[in-house]
């Protein structure tokens, strides 16, 4: 297997450099386009034989040296008991919000073998497929990330109930958390029992907050995933999106490797984590567009930048955009790989 990725998880620095990047399957792909034209999103994610299909799409076609399952951080939500759907043009929906100790009391821990049996199954053809291949990746969406979209009841840009919760209701917003907490364990546990060979814990909102907050409502309850799933032995990552004036507190987190957005420079982030870490990241996604010789400068620069870390992951500050054309992030993933060897 080429298994770069999983040796810079683990501390090594690596020829070439490992690559992957957040939302390397979707829509700027035709070839997802194809399969997403005959089914909507949630059929995608529920049906194993297509998932594992548009999983498989960027490591045949891009060539990245990780594959991540093809899901959504909110599937688990749905079997808690909230109304999940996926609405053409304004994205995820939760219908109705949490807003109430009552509402609180409509949620379930999961089984995940009775409740996700299709993400497992997914895993299962995965790591079958891959084999001798590039490793696989699973996730989930931290508590703080999820506890937004149930509390707005989908994307916001104000995060006014799910703060006025957190402030106003602290006691309800932390049984909210606890219970997302438990899930989110008993998730992670079953798709590493099932294969996957590596986690990411993506924490989209928690940037939002205070580092008073985000110490109390996010980094406690990530920290606690982390600490419950080490014993699995997988590498664990945890990306806080908007996260630059969190990296002290995120490096205690527990995670073995810390995910950074293009907001802050690699060496400028590792003043606060240290040296002695793996940091992943971090080109602005934006920066794909540039034509060929500045995008390789910049590319040339994260990676100089990342042989201060302990070692480093190359990946995108967030996800590939949808007007990317394909020809430009498999010339990226090249990039990396000629510049780092
Ligand atoms: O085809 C479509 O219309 C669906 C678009 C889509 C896709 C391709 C959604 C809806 N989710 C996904 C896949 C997805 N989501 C993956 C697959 C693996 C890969 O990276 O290739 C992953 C890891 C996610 C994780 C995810 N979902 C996050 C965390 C990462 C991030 O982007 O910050 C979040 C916040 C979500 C919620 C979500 N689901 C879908 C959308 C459009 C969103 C974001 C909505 C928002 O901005 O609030």
């Amino acid at each position: 297997m080429r298994d770069i990725f999983l040796r810079a998880c683990k501390g090594e620095k690596t020829t070439p450099v490992p690559v992957w990047f957040m939302r390397q399957a979707g829509r700027y792909l035709p070839q997802y386009q194809k399969i997403r034209g005959k089914a909507d999103f949630l059929t995608m994610c529920k049906t194993p034989e297509l998932a594992a299909e548009v999983t498989l799409q960027p490591v045949d076609i891009l060539g990245v040296d990780a594959a991540i399952l093809f899901s959504d951080i909110l599937i688990p939500l749905e079997a808690m008991g909230a109304g999940l759907s996926f609405v053409e043009g304004k994205g995820p929906v939760i219908n109705p919000p949490l807003r109430s100790l009552a509402d609180l009391k409509g949620l379930r821990p999961i089984e995940p073998e009775e409740d996700v049996p299709f993400v497992l199954k997914t895993i299962k053809i995965l790591r079958r497929e891959l084999s001798g291949r590039v490793p696989l990746i699973g996730f989930a969406g931290a508590p703080f990330t999820m506890a937004t979209y149930l509390i707005e009841g989908g994307t916001t840009k104000s995060f006014v109930n799910v703060k006025r919760m957190l402030f106003s209701s602290p006691s309800l917003f932390r049984s909210v958390l606890d219970i997302i907490t438990k899930v989110t364990i008993s998730y992670l546990s079953a798709q590493i029992k099932a294969g996957v060979q590596a986690v990411q814990l993506f924490d989209t909102w928690a940037g939002v907050l205070t580092r008073h907050d985000f110490r109390d409502a996010a980094l406690i309850y990530s920290k606690r995933i982390f600490d419950a799933l080490k014993k699995m032995g997988v590498p664990m990552i945890y990306f806080v999106y908007d996260g630059g004036h969190l990296l002290d507190l995120i490096r205690l987190s527990g995670a073995d490797v810390i995910g950074l957005d293009w907001r802050t420079d690699i060496l400028a982030a590792l003043k606060s984590l240290g040296n002695d870490v793996v940091v992943q990241g971090n080109l602005d996604p934006c920066l794909m567009f540039l034509e060929d010789e500045r995008l390789r400068e910049r590319i040339a620069r994260i990676i100089e930048q990342g042989l201060s870390a302990k070692a480093h992951i190359f990946n995108l500050g967030h996800g590939v955009l949808p007007e990317v054309p394909p020809e430009r992030v498999r010339l990226a993933i090249d990039m990396v790989h000629e510049l780092s060897s």
